[in-house]
């Protein structure tokens, strides 16, 4: 491996709202990421170089220390231990919001509520500051589909417009946590490489401010 410091984005929507600032900051890559395979890019910034792989394994990157730095919702870093990393800087981008949605008539159900997630430890969490007892069922995508089918009474989910709750007769009902995307560090490496790293994170935040 060379000396390049290396950034791990996401795909989907997080790596799509990063591009003007890495484009802002010249650091944008030097290939089209929607179309090359290649999965470690270089970027117009001679001493950065970018990898793009699934939001979950983005903290992970981070926390071993293959990647210097990361992106990543802060929704996949609160299900993420979190451990070996530091957050560095609130991008601003790709906001929505954690919350409980369902039919409002469920959502008190006498018995022990099951609830639909992919955020299984923010759902464990909210739930016991409620003192509410759940039985929490994993599920990988398409959680709306969880009441109607009876799978589940309530689901915890990311809400944006509210659109896709609606389109399937749910409803937003409890807010738990603010989302948006975070700039992430390798604690190791930000030691190590600090006025390397330090340089871009002050790059980030002139991106953040001015694009
Ligand atoms: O496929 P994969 O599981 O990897 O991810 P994905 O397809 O859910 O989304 P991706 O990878 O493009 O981006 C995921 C990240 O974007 C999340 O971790 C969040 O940090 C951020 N983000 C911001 C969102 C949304 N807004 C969002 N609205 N991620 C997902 N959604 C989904 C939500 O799950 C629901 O299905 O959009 C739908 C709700 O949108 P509205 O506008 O109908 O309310
Ligand atoms: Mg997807």
């Amino acid at each position: 491996m060379d000396n390049k410091i290396t950034l791990a984005i996401s795909k989907g929507r997080i790596l799509k709202d990063t591009i003007p600032l890495l484009e802002h900051m010249g650091m944008a890559p030097l290939e089209d990421l929607d179309k090359t395979r290649k999965l470690l890019i270089d970027t117009q910034n001679p001493n950065v170089r970018v990898v793009v792989i699934r939001a979950t394994d983005v903290p992970t990157y981070v926390q071993y220390g293959a990647a210097d730095l990361g992106i990543a919702g802060k929704d996949t870093l609160m299900e993420s231990r979190g451990e070996g990393l530091y957050e560095l800087l609130d991008l601003g981008i790709c906001k929505c919001k954690l919350m409980v949605a369902g039919k409002p008539e469920l959502a008190h159900a006498g018995n022990r509520l099951k609830i639909a997630t992919k955020y299984v430890r923010s759902a464990k969490q909210y739930f016991a500051q409620q003192g509410k007892q759940v039985e929490i069922i994993k599920l990988y995508g398409s959680m709306e589909l969880a009441p109607i089918t009876g799978l589940a009474d309530l689901i915890v989910d990311l809400v944006d417009t509210g659109n896709t709750l609606r389109a399937n007769g749910l409803q937003p009902l409890e807010h738990i946590a603010d989302i948006s995307s975070r700039l992430i560090a390798n604690k190791a490496s930000l030691k190590v490489r600090f006025d390397t790293l330090q340089g871009i994170v002050e790059q980030f935040q002139d991106a953040v401010a001015n694009s």
